[in-house]
């Protein structure tokens, strides 16, 4: 395009994705321009409400390209945002803001009159919750439901127990736990959930949207987290709320949790009010947080001490994969309560493994996370080199996604460092921790851990600059500062 205005219709594409119809907007405060040489519009993408800094050879004019970009695809996200930008070029013609949302803000708003704001004025397209995508695994007897999927636990058990279920089709509210920042797609699903009572410690990034994972799937579930308020969606969409852990234990069968670290489980289940004083015979305590052998070890004891039974069952997966009920589940410990937990997973994860000995499920997961720390640190650090060697960071980032090392940490992370935007989807400061816990097992095992060592060393720094609360993609800064 040769001269690109607010407002203009357009079809823009970021690296790796396919063209796709957006408009040309006002950057908003806090996205800052990349560095680098290119001419590049802020553009807000229809259907999803995402948004990116676009360079301006990927930018083409809407009406000029409509005909050859829409006729390759069918895919109905796709073909909604199709019909939202032509309404919205159907609503200008006739002289009207491009959506009724921004009709209502002008007429709020006296400033300036609606034709104007409709061809220049446009601040930023409003944000359309996505559409439920669904899911294709309806069962069709109780049976066939529990042994439908692939999943190597319920192989080898026989035995597996169908207890008192009851089927949900219930879905997600498409406002619960999605920040601003989400693009996440929810999934309804169905479910046979377990009659047992569940509990739910610790409502954080991941935590909130596994306990809406297991309410929207006909869980009865009770909720504690230490700041009450992140609570609140989950209460809505049918949560019990908790006092205290103990209090949710007492009240409960199965007791999930999902809190930062080994210091915030030690918290929860050994200090005051805490989920030992709730234990008895036969209840279950689930830990789901990514921690350290010893701890895990410490935890399994104190509860069993008092007749409970004890899993581990970290998670690969970060907000997203929460979000829509796709994480993978680790699960080592007490096989009789994995079991138990069957329809739980089966709301909160894609696919579950069980790994035996208590401690296997801690270490597989320092371990992968080792490889994503050490990974996103090397992605940060080519880009940063890059940028040094008067590269364009945008084609190393194409090429890449073309190259045998294309993923989605790559397209995911590559996208954030180049946006400069970093809503945290797994915390740099976890990241940290995570890298710091597996060193450890590397010192036990007097294993030499150079590169996990190095990236450690980058995400420390990160966290000195005040970025631990941000994705860890942030780490970029940390390099290239
Ligand atoms: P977040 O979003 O940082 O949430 C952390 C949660 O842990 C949140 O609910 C915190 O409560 C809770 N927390 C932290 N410290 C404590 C103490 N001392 N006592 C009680 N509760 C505490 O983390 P994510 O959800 O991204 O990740 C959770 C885990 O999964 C972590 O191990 C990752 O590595 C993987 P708050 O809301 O601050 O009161």
């Amino acid at each position: 395009m040769s001269r690109i205005e607010i407002g203009d219709f357009v079809w823009a594409k970021m690296t790796g994705y396919p063209y796709w119809p957006g408009k040309i907007v006002e950057p908003e405060d806090d996205i800052k321009k990349p560095k680098g040489k290119s001419e590049m519009h802020f553009v807000r993408f229809y259907g999803t409400g995402d948004h990116a800094w676009t360079k301006v050879d990927l930018i083409k004019d809407f009406a000029e390209h409509k005909k050859s970009l829409i006729s390759g695809s069918r895919r109905s996200n796709f073909l909604d945002a199709v019909k939202e930008i032509e309404h919205a070029c159907e609503r200008r013609e006739k002289g009207l803001p491009d959506t009724s949302e921004e009709e209502s803000e002008a007429e709020s708003s006296d400033d300036e009159p609606l034709s104007k704001r409709a061809k220049g004025g446009a601040k930023s397209t409003p944000t359309k919750e996505p559409k439920p995508v669904p899911r294709k695994k309806k069962p069709s007897t109780k049976k066939s439901a529990y042994l439908s999927r692939e999943e190597p636990g319920r192989r080898m058990s026989g035995d597996i127990r169908t207890p008192d279920i009851k089927l949900s089709a219930a879905r997600r509210s498409p406002d619960s736990t999605a920040d601003a920042d989400s693009t996440t797609q929810y999934t309804p699903r169905e479910v046979i959930a377990t009659d047992k009572k569940i509990g739910f410690l610790g409502l954080g990034i991941m935590g909130s949207s596994m306990a809406m994972s297991l309410v929207s799937t006909g869980h009865d579930v009770t909720v504690w987290n230490r700041t009450t308020d992140r609570c609140t969606p989950a209460v809505k969409a049918g949560a019990k709320l908790g006092t205290s852990p103990s209090d949710v234990v007492q009240a409960c069968d199965i007791i999930f949790s999902c809190v930062s670290d080994p210091g915030a489980v030690r918290d929860i289940v050994i200090g005051n009010a805490g989920v030992l004083q709730g234990m008895s015979s036969g209840k279950g305590f689930v830990d789901m947080s990514t921690i350290d052998v010893d701890t895990v070890k410490e935890i399994a004891e104190a509860v069993c001490m008092r007749g409970g039974r004890y899993l581990e069952a970290p998670v690969n997966g970060s907000k997203k994969e929460a979000e829509q009920g796709n994480l993978v589940i680790l699960a080592a410990g007490d096989r009789s309560l994995y079991m138990d937990c069957y329809s739980c997973f089966e709301s909160m994860g894609k696919k579950t493994f069980f790994m035996g000995e208590l401690g296997n499920a801690a270490k597989n997961k320092l371990i992968m996370n080792m490889m994503l720390g050490s990974f996103t640190a090397s992605l940060a650090e080519s880009l940063t080199l890059a940028e040094k060697a008067g590269l364009d960071q945008y084609t190393l980032l194409e090429v890449l996604n073309l190259s045998g090392l294309s993923c989605d940490v790559v397209k995911s992370k590559g996208a954030a460092i180049m946006e400069g935007h970093f809503p945290a989807s797994h915390p740099l400061r976890h990241m940290q921790k995570d890298m710091k816990l597996v060193l450890q097992i590397g010192e036990e095992l007097e294993q030499p851990l150079h590169v996990a060592g190095a990236a450690n060393e980058l995400f420390k720094r990160g966290k000195a600059m005040g970025y631990g609360d941000r994705d860890m993609a942030c780490v970029y800064r940390a390099i290239n500062a």
